[in-house]
C-alpha cells in the first residue's frame, strides 16, 4: 500500500427482496463489495454494512443497475466509468447501514443461494465501499464479527435479525493452507483466542499469521481451479467474474 492505486475486485451482490428505505427503486440492486480476495467468494457466508455509517444507491451505466456504496465510493467510481458523467453521482436514496440489514442477497460463486446483510462495527468509511463480503473461513475479522452475532441473541435482536439470518452460516472449507489448515481463519481464533471483533491487536497478530501464507501458499478446494495455487489462479478468477458480469475492477 502507499505507492500508486490499490485494485479491488468489486463483488456485486444483488438485493433478492428490496427493503423498505429504497421502495422507491425498481432497477436491479446490487451490494457492491470491495474485496482483494476475489478467490475466496466460494466462501462467503454473509455480507458486512456497519450500521452508523450512511449508504447510497445510485445509478450506474452497467446495464441500468443501482448500486449501494458509500457516497465517497461512488464519488471515485465516476471517474472510473461506471456513471454517465464524471464526478456526478445520480443519487436515487441515502439510508444508514441500520435500515439495510436483514436483506437478502444472491452473491457469486458461493454454496448459498441466500445471504444477509449483517452488521460489523470495524468498517472503515474511508476504505473501498463500505461494504465487506464475509469469509469467515479465511478472514479473521469475518469469523470473529459472525461469531459475535452467533453467539448473542441480544445482538441480534439489537438489529432485528432473527436466527435464520445468522444461525445457518458456518465457515466453508475453500481454501487449504499449509500449517493452518482448511480453515485458516478459525484455526487463528482459537489458537490466540481470541474474545470478540473488538479484541483489535489478537486481530491483528491473525491476520499477520493468515494473510501472506494464504495469498502464497494456500491451494483451492473446491471450484473449477480446485487443487491450484492461489497466486497463480486469482486473476484468471477475477476475469471469470468480470467477464459475468458479477464483478467489477476498482481502484482507490
Ligand atoms: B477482504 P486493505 Cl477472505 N473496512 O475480502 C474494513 N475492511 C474492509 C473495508 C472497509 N471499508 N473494505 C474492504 N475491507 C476488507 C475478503 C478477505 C479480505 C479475506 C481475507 C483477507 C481480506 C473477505 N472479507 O483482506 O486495507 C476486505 O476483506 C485482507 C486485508 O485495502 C478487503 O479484502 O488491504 C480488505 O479488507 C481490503 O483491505
Amino acid at each position: 500500500e502507499g505507492v500508486g492505486p490499490q485494485e479491488y475486485t468489486l463483488i456485486k451482490m444483488k438485493v433478492l427482496q428490496t427493503p423498505k428505505a429504497l421502495s422507491a427503486i425498481k432497477q436491479p440492486i446490487y451490494f457492491v463489495a470491495a474485496t482483494l480476495r476475489p478467490e475466496t467468494m466460494y466462501g462467503q457466508t454473509n455480507c458486512w454494512l456497519h450500521p452508523d455509517i450512511k449508504y447510497i444507491a445510485w445509478q450506474t451505466t452497467r446495464d441500468n443497475e443501482v448500486w449501494i456504496s458509500t457516497r465517497r465510493a461512488a464519488r471515485n467510481m465516476t471517474y472510473q466509468g461506471f456513471t454517465a458523467e464524471e464526478g456526478n453521482v445520480v443519487v436515487l436514496a441515502e439510508v444508514t447501514g441500520q435500515e439495510l440489514l436483514g436483506v437478502q442477497l444472491s452473491a457469486p460463486l458461493t454454496q448459498h443461494k441466500i445471504i444477509y446483510t449483517l452488521p460489523m462495527l470495524s468498517i472503515k468509511e474511508d476504505k473501498g465501499t463500505g461494504v465487506v463480503t464475509s469469509v469467515p473461513s479465511d478472514s479473521p475479522d469475518d469469523y470473529a464479527a459472525l461469531v459475535d452475532l452467533q453467539k448473542k441473541e441480544a445482538f441480534r435482536q439489537k438489529y432485528g435479525l432473527t436466527d435464520e439470518m445468522v444461525l445457518p452460516y458456518a465457515p466453508i472449507p475453500i481454501i487449504d493452507v499449509p500449517t493452518l489448515g482448511k480453515l485458516s481463519a478459525v484455526h487463528a481464533y482459537d489458537t490466540l483466542k481470541i474474545q470478540s471483533q473488538n479484541d483489535k491487536e489478537k486481530l491483528a497478530e491473525a491476520k499477520e499469521l493468515c494473510y501472506l501464507k494464504s495469498f502464497y501458499d494456500g491451494v483451492m478446494l473446491v471450484g473449477e481451479f480446485t487443487g491450484r495455487k492461489i497466486q497463480d489462479i486469482k486473476k484468471d478468477l477475477q476475469k471469470r467474474l468480470t467477464d459475468a458480469k458479477e464483478a467489477d475492477i476498482y481502484y482507490e
